[in-house]
Formats: structure tokens, C-alpha cells, sequence
């Protein structure tokens, strides 16, 4: 089992790891922990089974919180995927950073937790979807998707043999990289940090045929707010453009057949969406092909059956339940991958003294408020899953309820590692979280997002969020607030900012968001330079 030498923890506990600079003897010490960080792509916390059994079961990744702990109230700070990524490994906000969207190049002069790692004597590799444009610093390995990536045949960047394209299904092919390097690279007279990066569940949603083939069949619980109109709420939230019905692709997401769109006479919703179809289901090869058109073929010949009778609430309750068909599916490979490096870190006994996260680079709207996509500061996407087991340190089926970032990532690794945490990352460690301690943790946390104007068309805003309420500022083309209140409201429907009612929460949150945005070094002046960035790299 895995002890951090007693000084050092002292010190730990003394200083909040700033004092933890440890000696060199230390940094080669065999018993550090190591760290597998097993990540997927827009995975809402709804979809675990740890969190809801409503929708999935997905026993694999539940068994890192039997074995650790599940945490409840975990978010992002920017609900977007690159600004996330950036996030999690520099362990500063997005105007820090740099990579505010996922236009923004991401600045490789940032230091990372991997590089720090790395330094510190610490075995490093990659594998999946990094989406940053540029190659993952501090790395001995990797292996990575070029942009989004693609979900058959993908193509992969790698650190020794350029670029290649794999044969197969994507998760699949991220897993068994993932064994590969344990197997045959890891240097077992060091500790390795490890990130196991999904591109899956990632629209387009295409799942491997052993779980479409079951996943087509089944009929799931729709949201209770699947036919919101929106009312209650500003500007932002009207404007949107991410309902299901409206505007979801056919061809591209519901895996409509583009010659059938033109026989039924239904349009485009994107001007790229039969591109999306052919750019996904069009890449797979001939076996691949025929084991999709004998599912999705079927499901086709039906659709134009009822097509000519269906009403508009017809045809959201249809695409719904083909939207959560192929996401599910897509999940339900994620688990088999994670169940079988869990099983591998079982049979290699590799599994005492690995720190193992589970979590997502933000969560997803699975049809609540009639939405797919994410970005907006609203529970569905600001929340992220996040389950952790490290044997010895965690206690086993335990749950916590405190407000934890992505932002904290890097420097609870580096924390639980004993390397110092440099003074300008910004999240916390989580060590004492582990341990049980939740004395004098955050109260409040700070979100911000910036990708507009921009597909899905979410407006800027940024907001403070406490155990009670949230309060949000969308701004640039408009200047709006909103306030929560998450007790009464847990839905968000109401928002309650006019209401006299609570004239005096608003005064109190307004004025903590000035304290937020001022320890974090947010201003006006710095969202009006994004602005202008913004502006110059769209031209
Ligand atoms: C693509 C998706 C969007 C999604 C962004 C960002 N469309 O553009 O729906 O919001 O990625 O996602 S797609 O049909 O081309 O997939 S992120 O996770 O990378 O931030
Ligand atoms: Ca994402």
C-alpha cells in the first residue's frame, strides 16, 4: 500500500503542498503512486450508473467509486472541450491559460502537471483525444486523435511513428494502446501517469456494433424538461441552438440515410449534415458498412413508414430516443475499455498503488431543457463526473458533496506525487478531500465561457456558483443576469434575478462575484482583449 513519507505529509498538510519540495532521494522513491487518468469526451454525469441508473448501466467505471469515491458536485470551469483539457493540465482558469475556446491555439510555453511529472522522475504517456493543434509537452509517449478525431478506421498523431491510421473501432483502439504501453513500455523502476483519453461519446455518436445492435432496441426515460419553451428564463437560453428537434442533424446525428432525407423531402439542418454522416458512417470499410446498414437500415425503412404522420412532438420523442440510443451505445464501449485496464491494473498488482480518476471534459445535456451539447454554466453541462480510487488514502464507497474543478486536477497530482505546486496554479489539491477532510473547503466556484459567436450560438458569460445559488452575467451582444436558486430551483427553470423577493441574495452574490473574479485575476479589461482576440482570429 501506498505511504507518503510522514515529513513530507506534514509539510503537506502545514503549507498546502507549496513547502513539498522533496529531496531527490524522494523523487526516484519506488512507492509514489501512480496515476491512471481515464477521461471521455462529453460523458454527462446522467450516464453512469454510480450517478442515475435511469439511463445506463455501466458497472466498469462504477467500480472506481466502490472501490474510492464518488464525487457529486464536480464541475468544469469553462464547459467546453480544448478550454477543459487546457485547464486540467496547466491548473489555471481559461483567461490565464490562454485557451479559452477551442479556436485559441493552446500556448505550449504553459507548464503543465505532466511536465512536472515528468521532471520529477515520473514515466509519462498519452493516448486518444487531446485536441489542443499541437503535440502534448512532457510526454514519453503518445499516441493522439488529430482534432475531434474520428469513431472507425481514426487516424492517430504519434511521438515515434508520424502518422498512422488504425483499422478498427476508436475506443477499442485507445484501449488497447493503453495495455499495449503498460505491457510492453512501462518501466516498472519508476511510476507512470498515464491519460486514457476518449473521444467517445463525442458527437457523432457512432457505437461499435456489439452495443448498437442492442442499444437500437431499447426505449429510455425522456427528461422532464424535454419540451421546455424556454420561458423563465433570458435571452441566452431562447437563443441557443442546440435543441434536439431543431437542431440536431439528420443524417449526421439521427443516422438518417442522406438519400432518404431527399426522398422524405427533409432539409439539412446544418449545411454540413449529410457531410457529417458521410465523414463518419462513410469512413467505415466494407464489413464495417454491411454490420451498420443490417441495424440502421431497418430503423430507416421504419422512419419513412411514419415519417409522413408524425407531429412535431412525434418527432422529438423519436429523435431523442435515437439520440440516446447512439450515445449510450458509445458509452457502453467506454466501459468495456475502462473495465479492462481496470482488470489489467488487477492482474498486474498495479492496482494498490494507482491513484485511478475517472472523469469527463465537462457534461452534456442528454435532452434536458430539449438541448444536446453543453457550454452554458446550467447543471447538466457545468457538472462533470468524477469518481476516484486510490487504495489506502480513499475509503472505499465513500461520496463527496464538495464544489470540485477540473481547475484542481494538477495539483492534487502533483500533491500526491510530492512535487510543489508551483504559486500560480490556481486550483486546490484534493488530497485532504480524500482523506475524509472537508474542513475550510472552496464555498463558492467561478465559471466562464467564451466560444461566441459560434455553433450552438451559447452566449459569453461567466458566474459564481455556491451550494445555493448561481449567478450568471451573459454579456457582449447582450447584458443580462441571471440568478438560481439551486435548493428550490434544482431544475433551473426560474430565474429569480428581478425578484424582490431576493434583493438581498443578489447583493451578496454579485458582491462574492467581485472577490471571485478578483482572486482569480478576471476582469472586464481581460474579457474585452478575448474579445478582440476573438475577433482577429475569426477574420
Ligand atoms: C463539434 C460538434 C459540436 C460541438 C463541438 C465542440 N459538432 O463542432 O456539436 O459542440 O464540436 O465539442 S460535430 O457535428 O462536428 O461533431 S468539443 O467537445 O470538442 O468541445
Ligand atoms: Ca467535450
Amino acid at each position: 500500500m501506498f505511504r507518503i513519507p510522514c515529513i513530507v505529509l506534514i509539510l503537506v498538510l502545514l503549507f498546502g503542498g507549496e513547502a513539498c519540495q522533496p529531496a531527490s532521494d524522494q523523487v526516484t522513491a519506488p512507492k509514489r503512486p501512480n496515476i491512471l487518468f481515464i477521461m471521455s469526451d462529453d460523458h454527462g454525469y446522467q450516464a453512469i450508473s454510480a450517478y442515475s441508473r435511469k439511463l445506463i448501466q455501466t458497472p466498469n467505471i462504477d467500480r472506481i467509486a466502490e472501490g474510492g469515491m464518488l464525487f457529486t458536485n464536480a464541475c468544469v470551469t469553462n464547459s467546453l472541450c480544448a478550454p477543459s483539457r487546457a485547464v486540467i493540465l496547466t491548473g489555471k482558469h481559461s483567461h490565464l491559460n490562454g485557451k479559452i475556446d477551442n479556436n485559441f491555439p493552446f500556448d505550449t510555453t504553459n507548464m503543465t502537471f505532466p511536465q512536472l511529472l515528468h521532471d520529477a522522475g515520473y514515466q509519462t504517456a498519452m493516448f486518444g483525444k487531446l485536441h489542443f493543434g499541437n503535440n502534448p509537452k512532457g510526454f514519453d509517449q503518445f499516441k493522439i486523435l488529430p482534432g475531434q478525431g474520428h469513431y472507425y478506421n481514426p487516424d492517430f498523431i504519434t511521438k515515434n511513428e508520424g502518422n498512422i491510421t488504425v483499422e478498427g473501432y476508436t475506443t477499442d483502439i485507445i484501449t488497447d494502446m493503453t495495455l499495449n504501453w503498460l505491457d510492453q513500455e512501462r518501466d516498472t523502476t519508476k511510476p507512470f501517469m498515464l491519460m486514457f483519453l476518449h473521444k467517445a461519446p463525442h458527437r457523432e455518436w457512432l457505437p461499435p456494433e456489439r452495443h448498437y445492435k442492442e442499444f437500437t432496441k431499447r426505449t429510455f426515460p425522456e427528461p422532464p424538461t424535454l419540451f421546455d419553451d424556454y420561458s423563465g428564463r433570458g435571452t441566452a437560453a431562447r437563443e441557443a441552438e442546440m435543441n434536439i428537434l431543431e437542431n440536431m442533424n439528420w443524417a449526421g446525428d439521427s443516422k438518417i440515410y442522406p438519400d432518404l432525407m431527399d426522398e422524405l423531402g427533409i432539409p439539412q439542418t446544418m449545411n454540413w449534415d449529410k457531410a457529417a454522416f458521410e465523414g463518419e458512417v462513410g469512413r467505415q470499410n466494407a464489413e464495417q458498412r454491411a454490420a451498420w446498414d443490417a441495424v440502421y437500415g431497418p430503423i430507416n425503412e421504419d422512419f419513412k413508414k411514419r415519417y409522413p404522420t408524425m407531429s412535431r412532438e412525434d418527432l422529438m420523442h423519436w429523435r431523442y430516443q435515437r439520440y440516446m440510443q447512439d450515445y449510450l451505445g458509445s458509452i457502453a464501449a467506454v466501459d468495456d475499455g475502462v473495465g479492462r485496464v481496470l482488470d489489467y491494473l488487477d492482474a498486474h498488482g498495479l492496482t494498490d498503488n494507482t491513484i485511478v480518476v475517472y472523469t469527463s471534459d465537462q457534461g452534456f445535456f442528454l435532452g434536458e431543457h430539449g438541448w444536446f451539447d453543453k457550454r452554458f454554466i446550467y447543471n447538466e453541462s457545468f457538472k462533470t463526473p468524477l469518481l476516484v480510487r486510490w487504495p489506502g488514502v480513499i475509503q472505499p464507497g465513500t461520496v463527496n458533496t464538495q464544489m470540485v474543478q477540473n481547475l484542481d486536477f494538477a495539483p492534487t497530482f502533483l500533491n500526491a506525487a510530492g512535487v510543489r505546486i508551483p504559486a500560480d496554479m490556481q486550483g486546490v489539491s484534493l488530497l485532504p478531500l480524500f482523506r475524509g477532510d472537508t474542513a475550510n473547503f472552496r464555498d463558492a466556484v467561478y465559471y466562464h465561457y467564451y466560444e461566441y459567436p459560434a455553433i450552438h450560438m451559447v452566449k459569453r458569460h461567466y458566474g459564481i456558483v455556491t451550494e445555493d445559488y448561481k449567478l450568471i452575467h451573459f454579456y457582449y451582444d447582450i447584458d443580462e443576469w441571471e440568478l438560481y436558486d439551486r435548493k428550490k430551483d434544482s431544475l433551473e427553470l426560474h430565474n429569480v434575478f428581478a425578484d424582490p423577493a431576493y434583493a438581498g441574495v443578489v447583493r451578496n452574490m454579485m458582491a462574492k462575484l467581485k472577490d471571485i473574479r478578483e482572486k482569480y485575476h478576471d476582469s472586464d479589461s481581460l474579457d474585452q482583449y478575448y474579445i478582440r482576440k476573438y475577433d482577429e482570429l475569426k477574420k
